[in-house]
């Protein structure tokens, strides 16, 4: 399947470039996503796990849920669709990576910045002093007891629950990208959870060129210019690939 001649000239002539990405991107490397058949949700409750009220009634069980987690992030590798991504920061004159995942894979793979939505697995803070913890180094003590070492207030994972804000600035910048930016890529996303799925329809609003890229179609695939029907580890280098091709053809 090749890309559209309509989104190859407006990738081409764009200034800004704007990308969320989400579950999907880290699943060739290995990572399971959260609502596809073998999802994270299938096996687990995330009212249970990823919320205030699972964590304060059972911390003990949320903090293994994220150790485990973290267990299989640290056993896994960037895939060819982070990789593209972090060679397309230097294609473009504005470049805004938006991420809502929290494996931190896109760092791992070179991208200089992505903003993070929904936080992300490596740090932990006190909710009392909000003292931070990384969980490298603090390995043995964060897995009997996540207690602060100064005020021993309950440590937690650095990850936006549901029913929790989002860090304003971040989510600021990443409204301003999406509606500042010609084209917008919306990645591995079932562009379910709010307000970060609001963002390819604020790109949309602003007449940016919107495309998704899943194998699966998804709520916001009637609304998208374009739709890639493919793994992004294929369709993301393959892009690369082709918008070369495609700048060289008009000089
Ligand atoms: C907030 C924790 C308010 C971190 C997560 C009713 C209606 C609308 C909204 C709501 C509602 N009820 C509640 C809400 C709000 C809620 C929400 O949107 N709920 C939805 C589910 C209905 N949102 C919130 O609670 C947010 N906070 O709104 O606060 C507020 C306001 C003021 C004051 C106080 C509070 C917080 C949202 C963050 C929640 N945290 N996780 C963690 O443990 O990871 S959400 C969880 O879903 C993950 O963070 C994940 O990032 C996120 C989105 O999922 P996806 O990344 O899209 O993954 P998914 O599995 O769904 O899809 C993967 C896709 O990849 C699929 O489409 C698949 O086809 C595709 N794919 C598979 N393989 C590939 C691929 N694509 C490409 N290549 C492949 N190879
Ligand atoms: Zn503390």
């Amino acid at each position: 399947m090749n890309f559209s001649e309509e989104f190859l000239q407006a990738l081409s002539s764009a200034r800004h470039v704007a990308v969320l990405t989400g579950a999907g991107i880290s699943a060739e490397s290995g990572v399971a996503t959260f609502r596809d058949q073998d999802g994270l949700w299938q096996k687990f409750n995330p009212a249970e796990l990823a919320s205030m009220e699972g964590f304060m009634s059972n911390p003990a069980l949320v903090w293994e849920w994220y150790q485990h987690r973290r267990g299989i992030i640290g056993g896994v590798e960037p895939n060819e669709g982070h990789k593209a991504l972090a060679a397309m920061e230097q294609q473009f004159e504005k470049f805004t990576l938006i991420t809502q995942n929290v494996d931190r894979l896109h760092q791992r793979a070179g991208s200089s910045a992505a903003l993070e939505l929904h936080g992300n697995l490596v740090e932990n803070y006190c909710m009392d002093c909000r003292a931070v913890y990384h969980f490298a180094d603090e390995k043995a003590e964060l897995r009997e007891n996540p207690r602060c070492r100064d005020c021993s207030g309950l440590v937690r994972p650095a990850v936006v629950w549901f029913g929790e804000m989002l860090p304003v600035e971040t989510l600021r910048a990443a409204q301003i990208a999406a509606q500042d930016c010609q084209v917008f890529l919306s990645i591995g996303t079932s562009a379910e959870v709010m307000p970060a799925a609001g963002l390819p329809m604020i790109a949309r609003e602003n007449f940016a060129y919107v495309v998704e890229i899943n194998p699966q179609p998804t709520v916001i695939s009637g609304r998208v210019h374009s739709v890639i029907r493919e793994p992004a580890g294929i369709a993301l280098p393959r892009l690369l690939r082709e918008l070369d091709q495609f700048r060289k053809s008009r000089v």
